[in-house]
């Protein structure tokens, strides 16, 4: 039997090959070479006009020793295509590039020495978070190249070079759907760029851009290339070898480009590289190392010499669950907890949310949203359901502006699936979704749990079932325990992704059947943190006090927050900043709270 991609990841650093574009330059080819002028500079194009230049090159970094040469696809996609009157021949060229880096891969394969070829998916032209192109017309883009790479046999997909990271999720989509499709998987490798700024293109720094492919399972390497030497990459880099849970991949440039007489050259010498890469196998545990923009085969000879002389050091990476936005991350684990959610987005908890959305006032949104950083708030929650309104035409346009214009992750509250669709197609970090139920059973929770699966986003889980809101404990957490169970198995949910919500009901209201229902949920919350320790609970505690005085609330909503804290809360939605540390109640405020959380009835009298 070969050795896997995967054994091999196990035992040592595997070598991926040197710049495309540049070593092409080097064929010194004509407009007739790339089959007629208006072609020139179409790379992808080669494969059809020119294969045995591209074998040529694939030759010359196997002869280096590497152990993956990348196909000729970089931009073998409709969208990239089209630049060139090319868009159909998307499948075909994607096919081509596969079918050649396939054959000289195993060409150069021996018994012992397995060689790769590997499918370069690049970003395209078009950056979706800039509204450049729509989700499903760019997803639709990257199935076509991707089915084109499977058939033509390559052995892994690469989605490199990422600059949004709305696109490289569209291409997740793309990829998880084509495994479905054709009942294989490949493995995958994310390569995101880092510009010398520090941050992608969109903005995202490291920790974004982790927070946002992690939970998807079908990634199994997560790294970077291009746009810097690898001098620059290397905070980076211990960035992921403290904190990435999947493997990591580094391939730089042959430093920052110098523009000469409009040309770009790269002056790293591979003494050079080899340095920083020897510092990052050795010391940093990197997988998988390879060469990009100017970097040539005596670049890759001095990697492969690294492959052999080291192994990758071993890591203890420590992930702590979070979400993103585009720009950065919050914990769904806060020390001291609670996080805390801003609840004033939303439609029907504000009156002045509601009326800008009823004048269509999205940058006063905008300031609605940053207002709510100030005030405390590590995640936003977001809803657009008000009678009367087309719910998913509003959320389309919040979420368009918020996805770059909000620094904070988002939580998409609304019942409706094809809303939820919609917002987590436009949103390029890690979202949570708020919320599901099992109200009709599983029907309309197994929709939005696939779209969680498909968006990597995490779960908002309300403890009602078929008999409607829970009351009692146990029901509480019999029914977190039974969505727990189906989101887990049917739909490869972990743990760390689902949120219970037990429930909040105002305690002011003086009906008999809520006294004891803060009680209840804050002893469901402490039992089921103890049966499932690594998923997460969330309350609405504005909820708890409605109807009362607005003073009143803020001190009702404090206290039963901190109780419900004590219990084992992680996540509390909230007017962050009417939140009062409990020193600042007066004792017999608190105390009073107290008796109407835990229903002790002397309250009463007073
Ligand atoms: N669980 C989950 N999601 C939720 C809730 C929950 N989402 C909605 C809601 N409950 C949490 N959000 C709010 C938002 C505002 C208020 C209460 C809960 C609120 N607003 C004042 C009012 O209505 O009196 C605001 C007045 C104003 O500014 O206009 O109380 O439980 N998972």
């Amino acid at each position: 039997m070969q050795k896997s991609f995967y054994d091999i990841l196990k035992e040592r650093a595997l070598v991926f090959d040197g710049a495309t574009g540049s070593n092409l330059q080097t064929f010194n080819l004509t407009e007739d070479d790339f089959g007629g002028k208006e072609y020139e500079g179409c790379n992808e194009y080669l494969c059809k006009s020119k294969p045995d230049v591209v074998r040529q090159l694939h030759s010359y970094f196997l002869d280096a020793g590497c152990d993956v040469i990348e196909t000729d696809s970089f931009g073998a996609n409709s969208i990239v295509l089209a630049e060139y009157g090319l868009s159909e021949m998307d499948y075909d060229l994607s096919y081509r590039a596969a079918r050649i880096a396939k054959i000289a891969a195993e060409e150069y394969s021996t018994s012992g020495r397995r060689r790769f070829a590997a499918g370069s998916i690049g970003p395209t032209t078009k950056l979706p978070s800039l509204g450049h192109i729509k989700f499903d017309e760019m997803e639709a883009a990257y199935y076509r190249q991707m089915s084109g790479l499977m058939d033509g046999g390559v052995d892994i997909f690469c989605i490199e070079t990422c600059q949004d990271l709305l696109q490289t999720k569209t291409a997740l989509s793309a990829a998880r759907r084509l495994f479905e499709d054709k009942k294989k998987k490949l493995p995958v490798i994310v390569s995101i760029t880092i510009e010398s700024t520090g941050t992608m293109l969109m903005g995202s720094d490291i920790a974004a851009a982790l927070t946002t492919i992690e939970p998807f399972d079908i990634v199994d390497v997560f790294g970077m290339n291009c746009a810097t030497g690898p001098m620059e990459m290397e905070e980076n880099i211990r960035y992921l070898s403290h904190n990435s849970p999947k493997y990591i991949f580094c391939m730089p440039n042959a430093g920052i480009p110098e523009n000469v007489g409009g040309k770009a050259c790269y002056h790293l010498k591979p003494e050079e590289l080899s340095k920083y890469m020897t510092h990052f196998v050795k010391d940093l545990g990197v997988n998988i190392i390879g060469g990009c923009c100017g970097t040539t085969a005596e670049h890759i000879r001095t990697l492969v010499e690294i492959s052999d002389r080291y192994t990758p050091a071993k890591r203890n990476p420590e992930y702590s669950p979070s979400v993103s936005s585009l720009y950065s991350v919050s914990t769904l684990r806060n020390v001291p907890a609670p996080t805390l959610i801003g609840e004033r987005c939303n439609a029907n908890g504000s009156k002045k949310f509601r009326e800008l959305l009823e004048r269509e006032d999205y940058d006063a949104m905008v300031n609605m949203a940053k207002d709510q950083i100030s005030e405390g708030a590590h995640i936003l929650d977001v809803c657009a359901a008000y009678v009367g309104r087309d719910e998913s035409k509003d959320i389309e346009e919040i979420f368009r502006r918020f996805n770059t214009a909000v620094p904070l992750p988002l939580m998409i509250d609304s019942t409706e699936v094809s809303v939820i669709e919609k917002a987590l197609k436009l949103y390029a970090g890690r979202a949570i979704i708020n919320s599901i139920n099992f109200e009709e059973g599983t029907r309309k929770a197994d929709k939005i749990l696939s779209l969680a699966k498909r968006f990597g986003a995490a779960v908002v889980a309300l403890s009602i079932d078929e008999d409607g809101q829970a009351y009692e404990t146990q029901k509480k957490v019999d029914i977190a325990m039974r969505i727990h169970e189906h989101a887990v198995k049917v739909h490869g949910l972990r743990d760390e992704d689902l949120i219970f919500d037990m429930l909040t009901f105002p305690l002011g209201s003086g009906q008999e059947e809520l006294r004891k229902s803060a009680l209840n949920t804050i002893n469901a919350i402490r039992e089921i943190k103890k049966l499932l320790p690594e998923c997460h609970t969330i309350l609405g505690i504005s909820n708890s006090s409605f109807g009362l005085k607005p003073e009143i609330r803020h001190i009702l909503n404090s206290v039963f927050m901190h109780y419900a804290v004590e219990a084992g809360l992680d996540m509390v939605i909230v007017h962050a900043g009417k939140i009062l540390p409990l020193y600042k109640v007066d004792e017999r405020g608190r105390e009073l709270c107290r008796q109407l959380i835990f229903d002790e009835r002397k309250y009463a009298e007073e």
